[in-house]
Formats: C-alpha cells, sequence, structure tokens
C-alpha cells in the first residue's frame, strides 16, 4: 500500500513536470458496472523508444516526439494517417502505394497512454478488457507486465486481465505490438482482393476497455430466444445469461438482478436470484421468461425490427457490484440442407432467399460508423437483405446498426493464409503457411469465443461461417462449435462457404466462380438437373457464397480522385494491361483482358475514355442486372436458387472492379443493374427462354399484377406490344408467359418491361437484346469465369440517333426531384445524372429512385435524389445518346 501511494506521487509530480494534464483524462468515474475504452494513443517504433517496457509504462515518460492520435483504436497505418503522417489521397494516388517502404513495420512498435482511474477501494476491481491486437502484444501498467505476446495472440482474441494490483490512481498504459505476417498470424488479411496495408494491419485495431466492478464480476449477456412458430402468435421465451465470477479472497453472497423492458421502454419483467460463489469461483447466471404477445423482429422486406432490452446487475448486500445491457430482437433463424445439398435459411419459419453482397473494410481497417450505415442504406436502397463478413467482424457497432436496419449478417472466418492452413489444403499457394500448433488452436478456439459473445444477442444474426474457402479440420471445428455454443449461440453455424471436402459440417454453399466476366444470359442458362457434375457452376441454383460477373468500374468523377492521366489512358487504350487498382498482381484479376475483351467485341472499340466508361457502365449493369434476376427468378425451381452473395460489395481502397459502388460511395453502373434486377417486386427477362419472370420478394402486398411489354427499334417504332397477367404470390418466383416478337431482330432492339398493380408503375425495366445471346464454353469453365467464344453484337447502338433530353428540377425535402424529358422520336439510352458541387466534385451519398435509364420517345420521367448535405450545385445528364451536359440546381 505504501509502495502504490508513493508511485502515485511520483506519477503525479512526473506529470506536473511534463505539464500535460490532457494526457490524463479520468476514465471512470466512481463505481461499480462501468467501462470505458483508452480513448486515444501515442504511438512509436520499438527503434526509436527500445523495448523497455516496463518504463515506457511509468508515468510522465516524455513522448512529445511520438506520434499522437485522436482514436481509440487504430492500426499502425491508420494511427499514422489519423496522426497526419500520411494521407489517403497520396497513397491511393496512382501506384503510390506500390513504393512504401514497409519495413518500418517490420520491428514492434508501442502504443502508450495515461489515464487516472477513482481511488483503490477494498472490494473494488479493475479490469482490463482486450477485444483483438493484431498480431500479438505485451501489456503493461504502470510497470508491471499485464499479459504477454503468447497470450494475447490474434486480431480477435480477447481477454479480460485483472489490474487492480496494478492500476492506480494516475496510471500509464503501453500495450507492444509485434509485426504481422499472414503466413503465421491469425489476423485480417484481404487474400488477392487488393494490396495488403503496408503493416499488415499490425496493431491495437479495436478497443482496450478498463472496467470497475466490485468482487462480482459480469461477463457478456447472451440472450436466448425460443419463439414458437408461426412468430407472434403464442408466447416466446426469453433467456438472459452472464457469467458471474468472485474475484475476491473470500466466499461472497450476491443479488443477480434481471429487467427486461419491451422495444416502448415499458419494464416486462424484474427478476432476482440470491447466489453465493467461493473466492475465484465463476457460473453461469440464468434467467427465463415468457414474454407475452412478442413484438417480432424482421429482416427489413419483411417487417419492423423492435428491439428489447435486458439489464442484468450483480449486487453485494444492496451495493452494485457490476452491471451490463444488451439490446434484442426475438426472433429466429434456422437452416436446412435441402435433397441438393444446398443451404435454405429461414427466418421467423419463413423461408428466406439470401439476397446479398460481400463486404469488405477499409484497407487500414478504419471503422466509420457513418459510412457503414450510408453502405447500409445503399442496401437497401438496391433491394439487398444481407451482406456477408468474411473474416471482417469489424466493431461491435456494425452489428448494432445492422440489428436497428434490419439487414442479415452472415459472419464467419476468412479465407486461407493462416486461417485455413490445414494439411489438406495445402494447394492454397505456393509456399502454404505452416499448419497449426497447439497455440494456434487455442487462438482460434478463444477468438471463436470473442467473437460469438459479441455476435450473440444481435438479431441480425444469419449464421457464422467457420470456414471460407476450405473448412477447417476436426480439432478446429471442435473448438469453434464449443466455443459458439458456450456464447448460447443459436443461429446456425455453416462449416465453409464452398461444397469442398473434407468437411466436418457440410456447407451446402458452393463457390465455384464466376469472379470475372461473363455474359448475361450465363444466369439463365442452366443445366438440366443442375447438378454439380454440370460445368454450369456459378448460374442461378443453390447458394452461391461469392459470385459475380466480376464488374464495379467506378465512374470519372472518383476516377480522377486515384488515377493519373496515364492511368486512365491506360483504361480504354491498354485494355489487357495489369493494373494496380485492380486484385494484387499474383491474382487472374490482376487485368481487365476477359471484361475488355467483352466490351470491346460487344458494344465497339471505344473512342475515348468517356466512351469507355459509358460502355462499362453499361457492361456492368447488365452483369449485376441478369445475375440478381436469375437467382431472384429461380426462387422455387425444382433446385431453387437459396442465396447469392455478389463479389463484393465494396472495396477497401479506390478499386476498379468488385464493387456495387465506388469508395468514394459513387453508385454506377453496377449499383443500378442490382437496384433493378433486385426489385423485391419485379418483372425480369429470361434471356435464354425468353420467359417473362414475376418475382415477388413479399409477405403481405398481393392481387392482380399485369406485365406491358414493349419491343421498339433503335429508330423509335414499336415493334410489338403485348400484355400478360398473373395473380402474385407472397415470397414466389415463377414465369407468366414468354416474349413474342424477338424472333427477327435487326441489330438491336430494346424491350421494356412493366410490372403494374392497376396504373401503378412497380417496376420498369429495359432491356437491349440483338440478333443473337453471347455463347459460352461450358467445358471449358473455370474456377474463376466461363469463356465467351462469340460475342454478342451491340455495336448497332452506336448509331442512335441523338436524343435530346430536357431537364427540370424542383428542391425537395431531403433532396431534388429532376424531370427527364425525351423531346425526340427516337429512344434516349442509358441516360445517367449525377449530383455535383460548385467545385465540380460528386456529391456522395446520393440515393437517386432510379438512374441509367432508357426514355422511350417523349417519354418523361421522374428521378428522385435524396441528398444528407445541402451542396449540390448542378446535376449533370449524358447518355448514350444524349450528349452529356449540366444543368443548374
Ligand atoms: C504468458 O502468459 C500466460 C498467461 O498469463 C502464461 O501462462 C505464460 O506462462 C506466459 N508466458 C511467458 C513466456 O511468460
Ligand atoms: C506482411 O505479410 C506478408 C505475408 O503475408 C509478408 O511477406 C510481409 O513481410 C509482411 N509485412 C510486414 C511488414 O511484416
Ligand atoms: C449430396 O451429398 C452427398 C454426399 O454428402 C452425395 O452422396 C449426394 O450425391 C449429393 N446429392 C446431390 C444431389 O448432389
Ligand atoms: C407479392 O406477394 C404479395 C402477397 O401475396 C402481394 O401482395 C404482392 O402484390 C406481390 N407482388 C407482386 C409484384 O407480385
Ligand atoms: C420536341 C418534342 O418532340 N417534344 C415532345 C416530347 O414529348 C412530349 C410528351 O412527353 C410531347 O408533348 C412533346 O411534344
Amino acid at each position: 500500500m505504501i509502495t502504490t501511494l508513493l508511485l502515485a506521487a511520483a506519477g503525479l509530480a512526473q506529470v506536473a513536470t511534463a505539464g500535460d494534464a490532457d494526457q490524463q483524462p479520468h476514465l471512470l468515474t466512481n463505481g461499480p458496472g462501468q467501462s470505458a475504452a483508452i480513448p486515444r494513443w501515442d504511438i512509436q517504433s520499438t527503434a526509436k523508444v527500445g523495448t523497455d517496457l516496463g518504463k515506457l509504462s511509468t508515468t510522465g515518460v516524455d513522448t512529445a516526439n511520438w506520434h499522437h492520435t485522436t482514436q481509440s483504436r487504430c492500426t499502425l497505418m491508420g494511427c499514422l494517417l489519423d496522426a497526419g503522417v500520411y494521407k489517403d489521397s497520396e497513397l491511393w494516388f496512382s501506384e503510390n502505394l506500390k513504393g512504401f517502404d514497409g519495413s518500418l513495420f517490420q520491428v514492434p512498435w508501442v502504443y502508450r497512454n495515461e489515464f487516472s482511474l477513482p481511488p483503490a477501494k477494498d472490494g473494488q476491481h479493475f479490469l482490463l478488457e482486450t477485444n483483438g491486437i493484431t498480431s500479438e502484444a505485451d501489456i503493461f501498467i504502470n510497470g508491471n507486465q499485464i499479459a504477454n505476446s503468447t497470450f494475447q495472440a490474434g486480431s480477435y482474441g480477447g481477454h479480460v486481465s485483472d489490474i487492480t494490483c496494478a492500476a492506480d490512481e494516475k496510471n500509464a498504459i503501453v500495450v507492444q505490438v509485434h509485426p504481422t505476417n499472414y503466413a503465421y498470424d491469425l489476423a485480417v488479411g484481404f487474400g488477392d482482393w487488393n494490396p495488403y496495408a503496408p503493416d499488415n494491419g499490425t496493431g491495437v485495431w479495436r478497443d482496450i476497455n478498463v472496467r470497475q466492478t466490485g468482487d462480482i464480476s459480469m461477463g457478456p449477456l447472451s440472450v436466448l430466444i425460443d419463439l414458437p412458430l408461426p412468430a407472434g402468435e403464442k408466447d416466446a421465451t426469453v433467456t438472459v445469461r452472464a457469467e458471474a465470477k468472485n474475484r475476491g479472497r473470500s466466499d461472497v453472497s450476491f443479488r443477480a438482478n434481471a429487467a427486461i423492458a419491451d422495444p416502448s421502454g415499458k419494464a416486462i419483467c424484474h427478476l432476482w436470484q440470491d447466489l453465493k460463489l467461493k473466492a475465484g469461483e465463476s457460473r453461469v447466471v440464468e434467467f427465463k421468461q415468457t414474454v407475452a404477445q412478442p413484438q417480432i423482429w424482421w429482416p427489413r422486406q419483411w417487417g419492423g425490427q423492435p428491439l428489447y432490452t435486458a439489464s442484468v446487475d450483480f449486487s453485494i448486500n444492496e451495493q452494485l457490484s457490476d452491471k451490463r445491457e444488451t439490446t434484442f430482437g426475438i426472433r429466429s433463424v434456422t437452416s436446412a440442407i435441402n435433397q441438393y445439398n444446398d443451404t435454405m435459411f429461414t427466418v421467423n419459419g419463413k423461408p428466406f432467399q439470401v439476397i446479398g453482397a460481400g463486404y469488405n473494410a477499409d484497407q487500414f481497417l478504419r471503422w466509420d460508423g457513418r459510412y457503414f450505415a450510408d453502405i447500409v442504406e445503399y442496401m437497401f436502397d438496391m433491394g439487398l437483405n444481407t451482406i456477408r463478413l468474411e473474416g471482417k467482424m469489424e466493431q461491435p457497432e456494425l452489428y448494432e446498426i445492422a440489428d436497428r436496419a434490419g439487414l442479415m449478417v452472415m459472419a464467419g472466418w476468412e479465407c486461407c493464409d493462416k486461417w485455413e492452413s490445414f494439411e489438406y489444403n495445402h494447394d492454397l499457394a505456393l509456399n502454404p503457411p505452416p499448419v497449426w500448433d497447439d497455440r494456434e488452436y487455442g487462438i482460434a478456439r478463444y477468438s471463436m469465443a470473442h467473437e460469438a459473445q459479441v455476435m450473440q444477442p444481435h438479431p441480425s444474426m444469419l449464421t457464422f461461417l467457420i470456414g471460407s474457402d476450405y473448412s477447417p479440420d476436426e480439432r478446429a471445428t471442435r473448438g469453434y462449435i464449443e466455443a459458439l455454443q458456450q456464447a448460447g449461440w443459436q443461429v446456425p453455424i455453416i462449416g465453409a462457404a464452398s461444397f469442398r471436402e473434407p468437411a466436418v459440417i457440410k456447407s451446402g454453399m458452393k463457390m465455384q466462380g464466376p469472379y470475372d466476366w461473363v455474359p448475361p444470359n450465363y444466369w439463365h442458362d442452366l443445366p438440366d438437373t443442375a447438378s454439380l457434375q454440370d460445368t454450369r457452376f456459378g448460374s442461378s441454383f443453390g447458394f452461391g457464397s461469392e459470385l459475380g460477373a466480376g464488374v464495379g468500374t467506378p465512374e470519372l468523377g472518383s476516377l480522377r480522385k486515384f488515377l493519373s492521366d496515364s492511368d486512365l489512358d491506360d483504361l480504354w487504350k491498354n485494355p489487357d494491361k495489369g493494373l494496380y487498382h485492380m486484385s494484387n498482381a499474383d491474382s487472374q484479376f490482376h487485368d481487365r483482358k476477359v471484361y475488355n475483351a467483352a466490351l470491346f467485341a460487344r458494344y465497339g472499340k471505344p473512342s475515348s475514355l468517356e466512351d469507355y466508361l459509358m460502355k462499362a457502365q453499361l457492361s456492368d449493369y447488365e452483369a449485376t442486372r441478369a445475375q440478381y434476376e436469375g437467382f431472384a427468378s429461380r426462387w422455387n425451381a425444382e433446385r431453387p436458387a437459396t442465396g447469392i452473395i455478389y463479389w463484393m460489395l465494396n472495396n477497401a481502397w479506390p478499386g476498379l472492379h468488385w464493387n456495387q459502388f465506388d469508395k468514394y460511395l459513387r453508385a454506377a453502373g453496377s449499383y443500378f443493374g442490382t437496384k433493378t434486377g433486385a426489385r423485391p417486386e419485379h418483372a425480369a427477362y429470361d434471356y435464354v427462354s425468353r420467359d417473362v419472370w414475376l418475382i415477388n420478394r413479399s409477405l403481405d402486398r398481393g392481387g392482380k399484377r399485369s406485365v406491358e411489354i414493349e419491343v421498339l427499334g433503335l429508330d423509335g417504332k414499336v415493334l410489338h406490344q403485348q400484355t400478360l397477367s398473373a395473380d402474385t404470390e407472397a415470397n414466389k418466383a415463377r414465369t407468366i408467359g414468354k416474349v413474342e416478337g424477338l424472333d427477327e431482330v435487326d441489330g438491336v432492339v430494346l424491350l421494356r418491361l412493366l410490372l403494374k398493380d392497376g396504373d401503378a408503375v412497380l417496376s420498369r425495366n429495359v432491356y437491349w437484346l440483338g440478333a443473337s445471346l453471347d455463347e459460352l464454353d461450358w467445358e471449358a469453365s473455370d474456377w474463376w469465369y466461363t469463356p465467351t467464344t462469340k460475342y454478342a453484337d451491340y455495336t448497332a447502338l452506336s448509331s442512335l440517333k441523338p436524343a435530346d433530353v430536357a431537364t427540370t428540377v424542383v428542391r425537395g425535402k431531403d433532396g431534388y426531384q429532376l424531370t427527364l424529358e425525351n423531346r425526340s422520336d427516337v429512344p434516349a439510352f442509358f441516360v445517367s445524372v449525377n449530383l455535383i458541387d460548385a467545385q465540380g466534385h460528386d456529391v456522395n451519398p446520393t440515393v437517386w429512385s432510379d438512374n441509367y435509364v432508357t426514355l422511350w420517345p417523349h417519354e418523361k420521367m421522374d428521378l428522385i435524389a435524396r441528398v444528407r448535405g445541402g451542396n449540390a450545385a448542378k446535376v449533370q445528364v449524358k447518355g448514350y445518346n444524349v450528349e452529356a451536359g449540366e444543368v443548374a440546381l
């Protein structure tokens, strides 16, 4: 005690000389049950400050020449970007990042901060909670070692250490982080998606929290739901669980209280039990409660997201010892493998077709909740219902946003590198990483335990995939499953995102491509039996866990932010060249050869960058629309299309492919193709059979529907008209007739499908069709694409006569209403609009009701833009046969 006081006094004195009281923020005010993150860090390389962590972790160390960040969590690169040492706009420009000398990250670095805590009292504890530090770390407080790097390892390894003995009123904490190598560490990597950050993501990328408790501390809450079906008709049972641990030196009797409040905040119950724990003992405390007339949590497409609250506290002699609170939703998720070995999910007893995309974290693992919320809004706008996180489990806030929004989450471990380095996977790489040792099985298991605890109460969880490209081996699988079960995991555990054997748990998901360009008919050209022996790997059957035509070309406003003039020239003048902003240099996807060969052949050789980008957006739109329409339409096929995850939703950095919107949130062709193809109520054209599919992903809107079909020549003459009628069925897709009048196409025709409820248009969908389809060489299918041997001919589009489109704008509540009017006798083809500010920069994010639209002759169309900021000054309008122009707002 005397030493403690002396140290504290010394600490105070040193702080006084350092003269920076600001360096010791009050982390917690007095009282148990509170937790706070170390709010920011100073960082420095051990090459500069040495490795005497005992000394560095005493208060008052002069860190004036360290890097000062404002972040509670950042990788080394993330911290240095935050501290202003680097700028992402510079790092990401052209090939600048390629020249970055990463050797400065080959030695350990130190994170340091000082903080104050309330004075020590008997029966009071301070706990240090880590949530994963990359790749591993030594932690010291006030000269005392709290954790070593054997123990504190793995990006997802979270641990709790009692720091009561080491802590003081004034404290210094030091975290030494060790370099990360993806072949040796269970870290957060990017595979072939994009270049690795120069630090390989090393650092305190997640919060380190200090928690104050009494003798009885509480672990994270789990909430288990028993929801009898049909959902909402019978009472539900809610079980709330938390671990209690006696950290004191003697037996303790305590009371555990639990309260559950309904979504309006009204208390449903208050439960309590009296318990006793021996010194050092822990046990799980459990409360069960019936909830009458439960308010059901639904995925957004099907209903609301009511969130209940569970609060638990432990008290000793009426003094609070620890407490936690969580929101939760009442819902059920199941999955089953059908007779074709495909996984099919249900939510609240309803078969749930996964219509989703694969998420990418920021290249420097910076988390921005606002940015993620924008992404979620874009996802719903596109009609998506699920996000796949492949080893990018981010921060706890992600799940809170998903819960509130109604977005389903498929979380899971990442492919390849150390994560999947089991003996049977050694075709993974030329130099396969060493297989796991005992320690690594341990790290993987407690990483799972930590992530499971974070995710468990969240109703947005659809599944956890314990493998991606490969299943984990038996020992790893056992560890993962035990860890999930200990956290009260209730939603499905899937063995892998691919069918590969061996698999301890069947996956029911296919991962057989494509990842590069395939024509639109690919998705509709199904094998008779839809068996896996066929070569039509990716087409619309079963559960495609990651697949797409590889598209996602940014528009010019974004490209100029990260490409030099000569990079821009490469796009259209060097169609086969490997490009730094594509996938990594050793990947098939480093160039745009397959994509560009198709673009040049189908639409004609580009005459300028603008012409190339127009054709690229057309290709991208066509590709994503066909893919989503293919899967959505086969929902009730003999071998149903049970799910689709587009590869990918977004990029880690400004990338040139594999996205539905670019890093700057500009939505272009791949976005609006998706938005059309994934409409919850939709009429889609089948390129192969010429059927019209009526797709309905809603549960509760019904009645008579009609589909008005019109085929138009490029000269604006109507070639064919037809109307199909049908009664719609909830959560179903089926064919309702064939499009006639396409037997003798001369050049290119346009096909318009209008799905109507009376006079109201539910979905408007325009295709461009040539005399014949693209021809695929199925036998030559590879894991990444199927070659096209003969291309469809859309070059006649270049002979479209110019159309005159008038644009008028009205300012609305959250944005603008644009009216486009085609004043010509010919169609105005593929017209896109874009808001820019006074400096000419894109206004992102903007949610457009529709975009990249085709107007019939003399057609008028309203487009609504929802914007957040008020800085839009002009709207840009351009089309395939509409001269680019700008209209002031
Ligand atoms: C590292 O920490 C763990 C857990 O506290 C301990 O069991 C182990 O002995 C330590 N290893 C070394 C090398 O100090
Ligand atoms: C990052 O990991 C790769 C292997 O995946 C390794 O070659 C490289 O040296 C690592 N970089 C650093 C800075 O440790
Ligand atoms: C499903 O998988 C089993 C092996 O797990 C296999 O024997 C069977 O043929 C598969 N069924 C189909 C339709 O592919
Ligand atoms: C989808 O099914 C629901 C429920 O029957 C119905 O109300 C809705 O109109 C259908 N939508 C379409 C476009 O068929
Ligand atoms: C110049 C021209 O052809 N204008 C026509 C555009 O279309 C509208 C109907 O949407 C007609 O009223 C105009 O005469």
